[in-house]
């Protein structure tokens, strides 16, 4: 467990500026993240590694996200471009850079129809299992010991009422190629979950029957996986199903997790909102449906950007759907009515600074996150600057809703500097060594 540690400062540091353990139930959880944890659950996002450095994106991933999932970063093409040879810089950017963070990672996705590399689409029979089982092998044993759940097995059953099996290279290998990319995957990577992954498989229906018999076949077979993924892809041709809760609950009955892999809900406002809390209700109801994962950050970052389906728009901000997410998980945005500790009260040793900065920090061995409040005193501020010592060999590595930072001065972004009088904002930095200890100091511009 990460030590949470929050600091009240005002003005110049003071003995008064004490270090209080903060208890949990003080205050309702402010981040998906969070509010999740609180409920023993992660919530996630899929991620695209060449966004990473967009200090807009990694800001909300850091501050929001306890789980990533290469959006495309681990598939067969990315992996194996060339057969036999591994690459494995990309994705490895995005687990490292999670595991950093204390997230975890799920693995996307191991044996799959679509995005494999070209000459494995043009092999067959014998030659593509054996492909397929080098693949799988290599993948699972580089990422040992790192992955939560791997996506083993993606989208291989048909759509439509006929309950087979989707027709592919891989299916053409025999119809055992599942259990053995199962059977795989556990050989390299024993404490990974092993997840069976699909779309259109979250009411009941044809193909969910489909999947459903699979799984249960496996675990009367002693075949290994551990959890099905529900892609939860919405939108008006193909809405939250009626019977979404009772299809998890029935997946889970058979003894295994159930994971949300791939939510978005195209739509906008408070409808959109409603949906997004309806979907994390039913998982909240199963008590075995153990993470949530939202298919990108921004709206701008969707595969299906134009349907606006994600918690952010394009700039950043939450929407109406986040809120929603974050109430149902049991957060909410309050303070607590009374400031922790409530002895010695802060007091500015520096009443024209206009400005007080409350810190919240995320410290782990070599790494932090820091959390900081900017509240504005009695006259309105129209920017502001707060500075943080730095302790010397740690350094700022990201900064969100503010700017600057390298050296410990941060600036209102652009849209953050005016907060009326007695109101808030927040901004946020990431960092790597030992996290500041000291009191930051707040200055109206
Ligand atoms: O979001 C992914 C997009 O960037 C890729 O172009 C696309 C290619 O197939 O895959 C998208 O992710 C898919 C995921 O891997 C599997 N389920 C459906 C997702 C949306 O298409």
């Amino acid at each position: 467990m990460r030590r949470t540690l929050v600091l009240l400062t005002a003005g110049a540091v003071t003995a008064a500026a004490a270090v209080v353990a903060l208890s949990p139930s003080a205050n309702a959880a402010t981040t998906l993240g969070a509010a999740a944890a609180e409920k023993g659950r992660y919530f996630g996002t899929a991620v695209a590694a060449y966004k990473l450095s967009d200090s807009v994106y990694s800001g909300i991933l850091n501050r929001e996200f306890t789980s990533v999932t290469p959006e495309n970063e681990m598939k067969w093409d990315a992996t194996e471009p060339t057969q036999g040879t591994f690459s494995f810089g990309s994705a490895d950017t995005i687990v490292n850079r999670a595991i950093a963070n204390g997230q975890k990672v799920r693995g996307h996705a191991l044996a799959w129809h679509s995005q494999q590399p070209s000459w494995a689409e043009n092999l067959s029979g014998t030659a593509l299992r054996n492909a397929m089982v080098n693949h799988v092998t290599q993948v699972a044993t580089h990422y040992r010991g790192k992955i939560d759940s791997w996506d083993v097995v993606n989208e291989a059953f048909a759509d439509g009422g006929s309950g087979a099996r989707r027709d592919s290279n891989l299916q053409r290998t025999g119809n055992d190629w599942i259990e053995v990319a199962f059977r795989t995957a556990r050989a390299a990577d024993p404490a990974a979950k092993l997840c069976y992954n699909d779309y259109n498989t979250d009411g009941q229906n044809a193909k969910s029957n489909a999947v459903y018999a699979m799984v249960r076949d496996f675990k009367a077979r002693g075949v290994p996986i551990d959890c099905v993924g529900f892609q939860s892809h919405f939108n008006a041709q193909s809405p939250l199903p009626a019977d979404y809760q009772a299809n998890l609950q029935r997946f889970a009955d058979l003894g295994l997790d159930v994971q949300i892999t791939e939510l978005d809900i195209e739509g906008s406002g408070a409808t959109q909102a409603a949906t997004y809390a309806a979907a994390v209700r039913a998982c909240l109801a199963v008590t075995r449906c153990n993470g949530i994962t939202v298919w990108g950050i921004r709206d701008t970052d969707s595969w299906r950007a134009s349907g606006t389906p994600l918690l952010f728009d394009g700039s950043g901000n939450p929407k109406p759907a986040y809120a929603a997410v974050l109430t149902e998980l049991g957060g909410g945005t309050t303070t607590p009515s009374s400031p922790v500790p409530s002895s010695p009260s802060p007091s500015s040793s520096n009443p024209a600074a206009g400005c007080t900065a409350t810190t919240s920090v995320n410290a782990w061995t070599g790494g932090f996150v820091v959390t900081v409040k900017v509240t504005a005193g009695a006259t309105a501020l129209t920017g502001w600057t707060v500075g943080v010592t730095v302790p010397s060999g740690s350094a700022v590595t990201n900064t969100w809703n503010a700017t600057g930072g390298a050296s410990g001065t941060f600036t209102n972004a652009a849209w953050n500097g005016r907060v009326a009088a007695g109101g808030s904002t927040e901004f946020g930095f990431q960092g790597t060594g030992g996290a500041p200890a000291g009191a930051p100091v707040c200055t109206a511009r």
